[in-house]
This record gives structure tokens, sequence and C-alpha cells, in this order.
């Protein structure tokens, strides 16, 4: 059935602040919740992964939940424990308490991150591929992946776990022209993953139609997901302005990039 009113997790964040404006028009009523105050949206519920009462009352009613909630870069490791690894068992807890049906689940390209990216001629990367984490931000994610695993089969939560590339209104480096996902793709994909029949847990790659992709979209693409753009637009402008990555350097190694030898820090 098409879930009608939908948790929205990380409701202030950067794919949050997107998503509330591309989703609803497909017809969803979100619900939001965030840790930080979601600007424009006083009905937004404030509360922390952390608090098990707030969530489990956040999730009363929904048809579905979008988990987008957590730390989305490197931190400390009790920090990613804290918000995103027991953040995600609440979550999930909540949902089976309320017998929520599906989650729709944020994971990551550092799931896999420390995974050779594929040269010409060599096949793209498929999802069975072994996690290969590029930070605890990584590992997390891939825990989230197994977490998903488990409700599926423990309690028949279905999951479908997004291992999204780079989703920004634009690509703005040489790297993310393989792992855009434009907000409109992304919106595609989340609708696809939020109505797609027995999805059971299925694990998809999130990017756009991309010249210069590295994932197999085929997992994506079977529960009815059709990308739209493709990052090529923006390919001669940025190689023009920043070069492609050295031979041999992380971004033209890996997947995960740059996160494998300087990730990015979580700022808060
Ligand atoms: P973001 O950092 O902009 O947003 C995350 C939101 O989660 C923030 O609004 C933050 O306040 C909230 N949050 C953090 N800890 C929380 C807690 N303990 N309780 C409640 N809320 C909490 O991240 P962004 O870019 O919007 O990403 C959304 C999700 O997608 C994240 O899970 C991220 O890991 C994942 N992702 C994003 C990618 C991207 O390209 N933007 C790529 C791959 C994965
Ligand atoms: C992620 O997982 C991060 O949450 C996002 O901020 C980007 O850095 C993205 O990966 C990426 O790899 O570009």
């Amino acid at each position: 059935s098409v879930p009608r009113t939908v948790l929205l997790t990380g409701a202030a964040g950067g794919v949050g602040t997107l998503m509330r404006e591309l989703l609803p028009p497909y017809g969803y009523e979100l619900r939001l919740l965030d840790v930080a105050p979601v600007p424009g949206e006083p009905d937004a519920i404030v509360a922390d992964l952390a608090d098990r009462a707030a969530l489990r009352e956040a999730v009363r009613g929904v048809d579905a939940i979008v988990h987008l909630a957590g730390i989305s870069l490197e931190a400390d490791f009790d920090r990613i424990m804290a918000a995103n690894i027991a953040g995600t068992h609440h979550l999930y807890e909540a949902a089976r308490e309320e017998g929520v049906g599906r989650v729709v689940f944020a994971s990551s390209n550092h799931a896999v991150g420390f995974t050779r990216r594929p040269r010409e001629g060599e096949p793209l990367v498929p999802v069975g591929t072994p996690h290969r984490p590029d930070t605890f931000y990584g590992l997390s994610k891939c825990f989230g992946e197994d977490l998903a695993q488990l409700y599926w089969d423990l309690h028949g939560v279905e999951t479908v776990s997004v291992r999204i590339g780079s989703c920004f209104p634009e690509p703005t480096s040489v790297r993310m022209l393989s792992m855009w996902l434009s907000p409109a793709d992304c919106a595609r994909l989340l609708h696809a993953a939020l109505t797609a029949p027995d999805v059971a847990h299925t694990v998809v790659y999130g990017s756009s139609a991309n010249t210069r992709s590295w994932w197999d979209l085929a997992s994506a693409r079977a529960l009815g997901f059709e990308p739209r753009d493709d990052s090529e637009a923006y390919a001669e402008k940025l190689v023009a302005d920043k070069g492609l990555p050295p031979e041999g350097s992380a971004d033209d190694l890996y997947l995960g990039g740059h996160f494998t030898v300087d990730p990015p820090r979580w700022p808060h």
C-alpha cells in the first residue's frame, strides 16, 4: 500500500530541507523531527534520537519513516555511537513497537568507502560488495544496514537502505561527478523506496544517471527508480576549475575518496 503519512527525521539538515520541498508533491504528509529546530516549521518535533519516549510518540500512526537524522560526517566514536548507532536502534525499536512497516534508511557511500572505484571497462560496483567503511561514520552506516536486515528477519519491519552518494543542489568536486544524487532524483528514489511492494531489506545506491557513475543502480531501478539527471552537465567547468584527481590519490582510487585519508569532521 502507498504510505501517506511519513516521519522525516533529520528534517533540519541539508537533505531534509530539500526533501521537505520535494516530497509533498508526491502526496505525502510529512511529520518532521530533528534535534535542531526546523526553520519555518513550528510543528516539527524537536527531539534527540537518544529520547526513546519522544521517538515512540513521533512514529505513532505514521505509515513509514525516512530516517536521515544523525551525524553526517566523521566524529569521535562515542558521538557516532550515540547518534548513529544507538539512535538508529532506538528508532527501529519505536517502529517495531508502534507497528510501522517500512523505513527508508539514509546509508552512505562511506559504508563501502575503501572499495576501489572501477576503471574504464571494469564492472560497476554491485550492492553486494562487502562492507568496507572508511570512517567510524561509514561504520555506523554498515551497522544501520545490518540493523535493518535484523529488523526484517526478526520483526518484519521492511527497509530500503539507500547508500547515498552526494546529494547537494549541484556537484562541487570532480569526485561528485561520479557520486551526485540530484535533489529531484533523491525525491524520485525515496518515493520509489516508499512505494515499491515487498522490499524486505533492499540495499540500493543513490545517485543520478551520471555518465561517470561508479555504481550499479540495478537494485534501485528494480524498485521503480528512474533517475533523470546527469552530472555531466557540470563536468567541463569542474574539471577545468579543479583538475582531475592525481593518479593514485584517494579521490582517484576509492569510492570514499578523501574520506579514506582526511575525512571532513562533524562541526557541532
Ligand atoms: P546533515 O548533517 O545536513 O543533517 C543531519 C540532520 O540530523 C541535522 O539536521 C541534525 O541536526 C540531525 N541530527 C543529528 N544528530 C541527531 C540526533 N542525535 N537526534 C536527532 N537529530 C539529529 O546531513 P545531510 O547531508 O542532510 O544527510 C542526511 C542523511 O543522509 C545523514 O544520515 C547522512 O549521513 C546521509 N547521507 C548524506 C549524504 C549527502 O550527500 N548529503 C551522502 C550519504 C549519506
Ligand atoms: C556523506 O556521507 C556525507 O554525509 C555528505 O556530507 C557528503 O560528504 C557525501 O558523503 C560524499 O561522499 O560526498
